[in-house]
């Protein structure tokens, strides 16, 4: 197929690349384990290898070298919109160069042809009891796609190893095309207890999600998928949900049981779960005052909700340590677009106020805004108040830049994630020997 043409290339020069370095430079130390580090989830420790995308702590995320607003100035955009199409970015992802508008075309067409849910995810997704959480409904639907999977047929059938990532890419464009079918279709069963909505072959990817769950009408949300997608594709590998799947994939276990893996690490509070969080925070804040606080009233309900060891969701960040970009084109979009909105003026005043606090308080390196301060409000105004479901969206986006570090994993034979562990006598004792 022709992406797989395109990126065979770049991936024989990476092979090399890397071939060279571990010849080279076998025994060169890149860094030193401090026992803070293992007591401290492996923070700042550079152990991991991603040329997909990048966090850097002031300036942000970069997908490709690229920061966010690059991107978004840079990719093709959709028909009628100023907004980008998702498969320029998947393009960008999996191949490392800005695609031309035809190349973002061709993802786009390459994912209508593999759009359609078989029968049996929906049923599964029927027969689940009424109160599962839309996260669950989420990864045992990826599950439920991995009998399809060209990877482990291939596998089984004996493919060599230098081309295990063929498969892996076209079961990546099966699931990717797939993911806002799968979010449409928990949407309409859970909240709407409504028939299914076909995907459309004539929309792109971001906005086919907003015609399956019957908001074609509404260009304002096309246009905010298509801004929400792209920003929550990748964030590094390091984060719970991407560590997880290559861990998971490591172990040569297929792209379905991978993403699957990183749906459950997104779903929790201190990652993806975050969006819903904050919502819920912001309706109670919302629902204590009856309308938008003064910044005392503001001020004193953070510092309530502080001092009774809770977080501020949607504020600090692992490695960030300035306002997040992708708050800030979502508040960008907010601000143009429905300045007006009584949610989104409290947002507003959260940002304005939530941080001071924070840094008063003293206990968060980062107590800037993350990408989840905001999204959820902007779904909310345009009218997905079931707001356990926006961790769904978050996923959504995310299986595009997990499944193009899967591919690319697979691509440069990443082996076996194998650490030792040791037990607490024998950190004691290497650190007596130390002394
Ligand atoms: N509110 C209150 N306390 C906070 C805080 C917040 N928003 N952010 C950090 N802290 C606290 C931590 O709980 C920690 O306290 P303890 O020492 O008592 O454990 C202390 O400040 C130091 O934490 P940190 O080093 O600054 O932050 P971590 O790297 O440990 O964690 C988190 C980063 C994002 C998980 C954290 O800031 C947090 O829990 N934020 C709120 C939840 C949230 O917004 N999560 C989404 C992050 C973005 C993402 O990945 N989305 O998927």
């Amino acid at each position: 197929m022709w992406l797989h043409d395109r990126m065979e290339p770049k991936i024989e020069a990476a092979r090399e690349r890397i071939e060279r370095i571990a010849a080279e430079h076998k025994n060169r130390k890149v860094g030193e384990i401090h026992v803070n580090q293992i007591f401290n989830g492996l923070r700042g420790m550079d152990i991991l290898l991603s040329d997909v995308s990048y966090v850097d702590p002031q300036e942000g995320l970069q997908y490709r070298g690229y920061k966010i607003k690059e991107v978004l100035d840079l990719l093709p955009k959709a028909d009628d919109s100023e907004f980008s199409l998702a498969g320029g970015l998947y393009y960008l992802l999996l191949v490392g160069d800005i695609p031309t508008r035809q190349d973002a075309l061709d993802i786009e067409e390459e994912w209508r042809r593999r759009c359609d849910l078989p029968y049996h995810v929906a049923d599964m997704l029927r027969a689940m009891p009424k109160d599962t959480h839309p996260m669950i409904m989420f990864s045992q639907a990826i599950l439920a796609l991995e009998s399809r999977s060209e990877f482990s047929l291939n596998y089984k059938n004996g493919l060599q190893k230098e081309k295990y990532w063929r498969p892996m890419l076209t079961d990546s464009l099966s699931l990717t095309a797939k993911a806002p079918a799968i979010a449409a279709a928990i949407y309409n069963i859970k909240y709407h207890n409504r028939a299914l909505i076909p995907p459309s072959q004539s929309h792109d990817w971001s906005a086919n999600f907003a015609y399956m769950i019957d908001k074609d009408w509404d260009e304002q949300y096309k246009n905010l998928s298509r801004l929400f997608f792209i920003i929550h594709a990748d964030q590094g590998v390091g984060n719970v949900s991407a560590h997880s799947s290559l861990l998971v994939n490591s172990a040569l276990s297929d792209v379905f049981f991978s993403c699957s893996a990183a749906i459950n690490g997104l779903a929790g509070p201190l990652h993806g779960r975050a969006n819903q969080d904050c919502l819920e925070w912001l309706l109670a804040v919302r629902n204590k005052f009856g309308q938008c606080p003064s910044e005392q009233e503001l001020e004193s309900y953070i510092w309530d909700t502080l001092n009774r060891g809770k977080l501020i969701p949607g504020y600090g960040h692992p490695i960030l340590r300035n306002i997040d970009p992708r708050f800030l084109v979502q508040y960008e979009f907010g601000k143009k677009y429905f300045a007006d909105d009584e949610l989104f003026q409290l947002a507003d005043l959260v940002y304005h106020v939530a941080p001071r606090v924070l840094k008063e308080h003293g206990k968060a390196k980062n107590p800037w805004p993350n990408i989840d301060a905001i999204s959820g409000t902007l779904q909310y105004h345009c009218g997905i108040k079931e707001y356990d479901f926006y961790t769904v969206l978050f996923g959504v986006g995310r299986v595009l830049g997990l499944t193009a570090n899967l591919v690319w994993a697979r691509a440069l034979y990443s082996p076996l994630e194998r650490p030792q562990s040791i037990t607490m006598d024998m950190l004691e004792k290497v650190i007596e020997q130390s002394a």
